[in-house]
C-alpha cells in the first residue's frame, strides 16, 4: 500500500451505461465526475503522482481502470476482462503500460481475469475466481506472477459478488478489511480480520494508500470503526459509482 504512482482514466458520458448486476437507476454523469475528481485529488494528497488518461466513449466501464491490468513496481500484466463489453479496454491501456513499465506481460491464453479479483497481500497475491475471472485465467496469472517473482494463490469470490475485492481490502501488512462472509474462510492465514458492520458490506472495498485509508462516505459505522482502530480515514463519496457496482480500488492502478 506504499504507492508513488497511479494511473486513472477520466469518465466518459457513456459511464452512466456502465454494467450493473441490479438496476438501481442510472448514476448521474456530473455525480460520477465529482466523485472521480475527489478521488484523484485524494490520491495526490496522499503523495501519489497521478497520470490521468483520456475518457473512452466506447467503453462505459473504462473508468474502472483497475480491471484490465495488474501493476507492480517490477512490471505490469495485461489482463483479459471477463466482461465481453470490457475486453477491448486491455488494448487501450497497453501503450501506457509500455511507457511506464520496464516489462509488460500478457495473461497467457486461454482464460479471463480482471484486476478487481486480485488482492496483493504481504505473503501472496490472492486471485479470486468469479464470474469475471475463470480458472484458466487465474492459473495463467499465477504463472505470470511467478515470472515476476510473486507467489500467488487462487481463492473463491463468494457467489453473487462481482469481484473478490468487492468484499475485502488491505488495511496494513497484518490487517484485512472484509465482509462477514469472508471471515472464517481461511483465505487469509496469518492476517487479522477487520469485519465491516452488517449492512455496510460495500464498505469492504476500501483503499489503503500510504498513510491513509479511503472509505466510502456512505458507511459511517465502518469509518467510525476504522477511526477507533487508529487508521487515518479519508471518506470519499461513492454513491453514484456504487450504482454501477464500483468502489474505491477500481478507479486506479497503483504501484
Ligand atoms: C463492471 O461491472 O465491470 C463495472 N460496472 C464495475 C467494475 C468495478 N471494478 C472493480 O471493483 N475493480
Amino acid at each position: 500500500y506504499a504507492f508513488d504512482a497511479a494511473i486513472v482514466r477520466e469518465p466518459a458520458p457513456s459511464v452512466v451505461n456502465g454494467l450493473r448486476a441490479e438496476d438501481r437507476g442510472d448514476p448521474s454523469f456530473d455525480g460520477i465526475l465529482a466523485e472521480h475528481a475527489a478521488y484523484v485529488q485524494a490520491l495526490r494528497d496522499a503523495g501519489v503522482e497521478v497520470t490521468v488518461l483520456p475518457a473512452l466513449a466506447d467503453y462505459p466501464d473504462a473508468i474502472f481502470i483497475e480491471d484490465p491490468a495488474l501493476v507492480f513496481t517490477e512490471g505490469a500484466v495485461l489482463l483479459r476482462p471477463g466482461a465481453a463489453s470490457r475486453l477491448g479496454e486491455a488494448g487501450e491501456i497497453l501503450p501506457t503500460l509500455r511507457d511506464q513499465f520496464g516489462q509488460v506481460f500478457d495473461l497467457p491464453q486461454p482464460g479471463f481475469a480482471e484486476g478487481g479479483d486480485v488482492l496483493t497481500t504481504r505473503d501472496a497475491v490472492l486471485i479470486g475466481m468469479s464470474a469475471r475471472t475463470d480458472r484458466a485465467g487465474a492459473e495463467g496469472l499465477v504463472q505470470t506472477l511467478a515470472v515476476l517473482g510473486r507467489r500467488a494463490r487462487i481463492v473463491e469470490t463468494p457467489k453473487g459478488v462481482l469481484h473478490f475485492k468487492t468484499d475485502c481490502s488491505l488495511l496494513d501488512e497484518e490487517s484485512i478489511l472484509m465482509t462477514h462472509r469472508l471471515e472464517g474462510t481461511g483465505m487469509f492465514p496469518g492476517h487479522r480480520a477487520v469485519v465491516v458492520p452488517a449492512g455496510e458490506e460495500a464498505a469492504a472495498n476500501a483503499l489503503r494508500v500510504n498513510d491513509v485509508v479511503f472509505v466510502g462516505s456512505d458507511y459511517p459505522r465502518t469509518i467510525e470503526m476504522l477511526d477507533n482502530l487508529g487508521y487515518k480515514v479519508v471518506p470519499l463519496k461513492t454513491t453514484e459509482i456504487g450504482k454501477i457496482d464500483a468502489g474505491l480500488s477500481c478507479m486506479s492502478l497503483r504501484w
